[in-house]
Order: C-alpha cells, then sequence, then structure tokens
C-alpha cells in the first residue's frame, strides 16, 4: 500500500507530550488505465478490489470517492496513527508507555468490523477526567456515520460503537459537562430539506444522545454555503465556547476555517460567529495536492490565549497554525 494522505490529525495532551492522532490514507500504487482501492471484509482482511477505467459502470467523479454499478466506494482507506512531539512542532512516532511491554509503539488505530469496512477518518479527541473519548467517521456500504472509541492509557481501547448514524459526521464532544449534560456537536446530512448543518446533542452517559438542536446552516453566497461541521472540542473562553469550524463551497469546492461563539450555560444559543474566514486556503500546499483547495480541522491545542490549529491541507499534508483567542473573537459577529 502506499501512503497517499496524511491528515486531519485529532490533538491532545498525555503523558507530559503533545500528540497527533494521524488519519493515514492508503490505497494500492495505481496501475495505468485502472482504479484500486482495499476495503476490509467481516474478517478485517484487506481486499484490493480493481475496476477498469474504461468500464462504463464507473464513475470516478470525486478524487475521493468513486461509484461502480450504483454502489458506493473510497478511493482510499484509512487509519489512525500516533506521534508525540515535546515541541508541537516536530513529531514523531513514540513508545506509549505501557506496563506490559516496555518500548512499544501504539499500533495503528484500524476500522474493525462491518460499520467500518472503508475505514475509519477525522478522529477529534476530548479528555474527560483520566478518559480520553475518540469520536471519528466510520466508513462502509451502509453509509457514514460517527463511532466512538475510550482509552485511558492509548493501549487498551473501549468499543462503544456507533452512536450517530448515517449521514453523520464532524462530531465534537465538548471537554465539560454543561448543565449536569455531556454536550456533543455533530453534522446530520438532509439530501431534500435542508442540509450539511452543523447540531447539538444532550447525553447522560456519552452513548446516548437525544435533544437534538440545528444551531448553525451554511450560508447561501457565501465561503461556507454548502455544508459546515466542527472542528475540534469547543474550547471555553469568558465569553463563550469558541468552536473553529470548517465550511465549504460546493463548486467549486472550497474548505476555509471559521468559528462560532455558544452561550457558555445553554451551549445551543448562538452568540456570535465569522462573517469572513479566519483561515483560507492559500500557500501552495494548501491549494494543491490530493483534494485541492481545503484547509481542514479537528484538533487544536491552547494554551492562555494561544490555540495552535493543526489542520489537513489540500487532504495531503498536516499543517499547524497559531492564533490569538481573543482576536479570533474580536471578528465575529
Ligand atoms: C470531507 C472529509 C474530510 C476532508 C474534506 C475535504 O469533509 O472527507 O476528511 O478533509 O472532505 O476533502
Amino acid at each position: 500500500m502506499k501512503i497517499e494522505c496524511l491528515l486531519n490529525p485529532g490533538v491532545f495532551r498525555f503523558d507530559g507530550k503533545i500528540w497527533l492522532l494521524l488519519r493515514v490514507a492508503e490505497r494500492p500504487e495505481q496501475k495505468p488505465g485502472m482504479t484500486s482501492f482495499p476495503v476490509l471484509d467481516e474478517q478485517g482482511t484487506l481486499e484490493i478490489v480493481e475496476f477498469d477505467n474504461s468500464d462504463p459502470q464507473l464513475d470516478l467523479f470525486d478524487p475521493r470517492v468513486i461509484s461502480y454499478a450504483g454502489q458506493d466506494y473510497l478511493t482510499t482507506m484509512s487509519h489512525l496513527r500516533l506521534v508525540a512531539s515535546e515541541d508541537g512542532i516536530h513529531f514523531r512516532e513514540h513508545a506509549v508507555p505501557h506496563t506490559a511491554c516496555a518500548g512499544c509503539f501504539s499500533g495503528p488505530i484500524l476500522g474493525q468490523g462491518d460499520l467500518e469496512s472503508y475505514g475509519i477518518e477525522d478522529c477529534r479527541v476530548v479528555q474527560i477526567g483520566e478518559t480520553y473519548y475518540l469520536t471519528f467517521t466510520q466508513v462502509s456500504p451502509h453509509g457514514v456515520g460517527v463511532g466512538l472509541r475510550s482509552t485511558r492509557d492509548w493501549v487498551n481501547f473501549r468499543q462503544h460503537g456507533m452512536i450517530f448514524p448515517p449521514h453523520n459526521k464532524d462530531c465534537a464532544i465538548f471537554a465539560e459537562k454543561i448543565g449536569g449534560r455531556y454536550y456533543a456537536l455533530h453534522r446530520p446530512s438532509s439530501p431534500v430539506l435542508g442540509g450539511n448543518y452543523i447540531w447539538i446533542a444532550e447525553s447522560l452517559d456519552l452513548e446516548h444522545w437525544g435533544n437534538h438542536r440545528c444551531i448553525a446552516h451554511s450560508r447561501k453566497g457565501m465561503w461556507d454555503s454548502a455544508r459546515v461541521g466542527a472542528g475540534g472540542d469547543p474550547i471555553r473562553t469568558p465569553q463563550g465556547w469558541l468552536e473553529i469550524y470548517h465550511g465549504a463551497t460546493a463548486n467549486p469546492a472550497r474548505y476555509c476555517l471559521g468559528a462560532l461563539l455558544l452561550d457558555l450555560d445553554e451551549p445551543w444559543k448562538v452568540l456570535a460567529r465569522s462573517k469572513d474566514p479566519i483561515m483560507e486556503p492559500l500557500a501552495d500546499y494548501e491549494q494543491v495536492g490530493f483534494f485541492g483547495n481545503v484547509v481542514f480541522t479537528n484538533g487544536h491545542l491552547v494554551d492562555g490565549d494561544e490555540v495552535t490549529i493543526y489542520y489537513g491541507a489540500s487532504d495531503s499534508v498536516i499543517c499547524g497554525a497559531r492564533f490569538s483567542i481573543a482576536e479570533i473573537l474580536e471578528t465575529l459577529r
């Protein structure tokens, strides 16, 4: 397999270090005139599916997705992999402190079972108490939903299954309870009425979610006209919860970042929002790549007024950008 993209990392602090949970997207080396990609069968064995590009049943409409005879597939399969850093800039694979096998790396986190047979993507990591909760996109022929796993040591994981069924992604859990309840942002898609909007839900146990409310629509004629979706977990500020989100246009597709400010006690209330993006794909590596014109985030680190936003650029490489939280808040209207 060849790594086509390293993108959209989850971010967290653990054992005195800064960690990224990378999304690694792979496929076989492509032969001329053919399209091939991996899928997992029910036993978790990798299979390679191959199509001839001249086959009229094949629709290569998007570098990320293909359709053959009415069935949709992903062109790459993603798994998650840990790297660590002392300074938040230089990352390498690092042993997770682990009583059972000193010095071993925590292995890749792979898709498992029927709901993840096309892989797992774009993992948000939030720490609540001693436990890290991972919310990620589960992809399979059944659709795209949100999975939850949790861990305390990054060696042993608990599977909580799918918490938001298809079509849903971009799930960011708040790091604190509000009024005795957990809250999460999520992004269902509605193909006919509605669209790709950000919703909020609440839960008593992080597994069962209800009282869903729609809090932010895409906005016609603006940089976030086709879709919006939450980034990492909302950042608590004295003015409210600051949520960095991605917004995209459809034709041509262009992904930018903006922000929402949510009420501290009633987080379903949007107090302010970016009129213009806080970040756009401008550098070469943000404009050209596997899927160009993309800046996309699902993780950040907060240090006082500074937030380092880790982001995927053009679905190919991982970057970081530092912002002042106060400056972002000043831009919101
Ligand atoms: C979707 C997801 C992301 C990806 C963007 C841009 O939102 O597949 O993983 O980064 O599209 O391609």
